[in-house]
């Protein structure tokens, strides 16, 4: 391989990674959540626990929040405690599926008073990203159909228009909305922004501050997400990702758990397209929950994880590559792939960490550090934070 290795340090020394607030509180499936000791009981200490897996993995300065779950009186004094532990809040995400109003529809609802509810609170998310310096709107639309008949699929794409029309138009010239799609679930005949194309029509009939978020997560078994990033990347709509696993449907497990190598052929496409960098606009997002796992180790664990597939990506030999491909050398071009693929990246990351003042292995120097112990003798009392809250 002829790759230069100070070339991918350089790109992964400015790759960063946003956290979700809601991965550092309890969290379950319909059947159980299980408590666990420690958990944040408000958005501070969500806060304090992010700042962790900033400190050992160095590459995670942003949170997002999640309206209202991380409502609190003063967003500027949890902005500057954010600043306090090195963080910027990051993405805001509104929250259309927990308000009985919402049973049959928000933004789609067909009774036009619950449409103007569910943009009010997108406005009052809007707010929120000025109070704390937050450049995106993260949309995630939980309306669909159950039944077929229940209501006009066209009728509701057009409401749906009409409502994000509203909030685009409430947004600062610096704001991006990010609009995320999800082809099931809580509806299970028609979603109604299933996949990344209706994501992509509604983006670019909003304008150009409207971008297209992946969610790893969100499609049916077998689908080609990597070809949905090429898509996106070429009409320049891919605005983050929410990066988790998922074995069978939105599982929300750690990425790079179920399927290293699909995250590997992502990022080869995101490496390739140059939307590594940082002004690319892409935003690479985690949304996970850890529902058995210790929640700080599981960030730190899938933060590893991206990075793996990162400098795995950054080895692929692009001349070689382009060489094969126009000689039509089938198995020497999968060769290239796969050689990059296969190489043991782990002793460039540790070297990445060390010449960043870090220590090489972020899950040791987590658990040598005390932390987790500290959090479960502090916090005693109050409410645990859980998905939800
Ligand atoms: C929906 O499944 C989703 O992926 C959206 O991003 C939500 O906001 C998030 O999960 C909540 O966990
Ligand atoms: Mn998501």
């Amino acid at each position: 391989m002829t790759i230069d290795p100070h070339a991918a340090l350089a790109a992964l020394a400015q790759q960063t990674i946003e956290l979700p607030s809601w991965a550092f509180g309890n969290s379950g499936t319909r059947f159980k959540v299980f408590a666990q000791a420690g958990v944040p009981r408000d958005p501070y200490e969500k806060l304090a626990d992010a700042a962790q897996v900033h400190r050992f993995t160095g590459v995670t300065p942003r949170v997002s929040l999640h309206i209202p779950w991380d409502l609190v009186d003063d967003y500027d004094r949890l902005a500057a405690h954010a600043a306090g532990l090195g963080l910027q809040i990051g993405a805001i995400n509104s929250n259309l599926f927990q308000d009985d109003d919402y049973m049959l529809g928000s933004l789609t609802h067909p009774d036009a008073r619950v449409r103007a509810k569910a943009v009010a609170h997108h406005v009052q998310c809007i707010d929120v990203m000025r109070a704390t310096g937050s450049t995106d709107l993260k949309i995630w639309l939980p309306d669909g159909l159950n039944y077929p008949g229940q209501d006009s699929l066209r009728a509701r794409q057009d409401r749906l228009a009409e409502s994000l029309a509203q909030v685009y138009a409430a947004l600062d010239p610096d704001h991006r909305l990010i609009l995320e799609y999800k082809f099931f679930e809580p509806a299970f005949y028609a979603m109604d922004i299933p996949d990344w194309g209706t994501s992509l029509l509604h983006c670019l009939a909003l304008g150009e501050q409207a971008f297209v978020v992946l969610d790893t997560g969100h499609h049916a078994p077998g689908t080609n997400i990597e070809f949905i990033v090429a898509q996106l990347l070429r009409a320049g709509r891919l605005g983050a990702f929410d990066f988790n696993s998922r074995f069978y449907a939105d599982d929300d497990l750690m990425v790079g758990a179920a399927d290293p190598f699909q995250l590997f052929r992502i990022l080869h496409e995101i490496v390739g397209s140059g939307a590594l960098s940082p002004d690319s606009g892409v935003n690479f997002m985690l949304d996970q929950c850890h529902n058995i796992e210790p929640k700080i180790p599981g960030q730190i664990r899938s933060v590893m994880n991206v990075q793996e597939a990162t400098a795995k990506a950054l080895l692929v030999d692009g001349d070689a590559l382009l060489a094969a491909q126009l000689a039509g050398d089938v198995l020497g071009a999968n060769a290239v792939l796969m050689d990059a693929y296969n190489t043991d990246v782990r002793p460039l990351l540790s070297d990445l960490r060390t010449s960043q003042g870090l220590d090489p292995d972020p899950m040791s120097a987590y658990r040598a550090s005390g932390y987790a112990d500290t959090i479960v003798a502090e916090r005693v009392g109050g409410a645990q934070a859980g998905w939800g809250a």
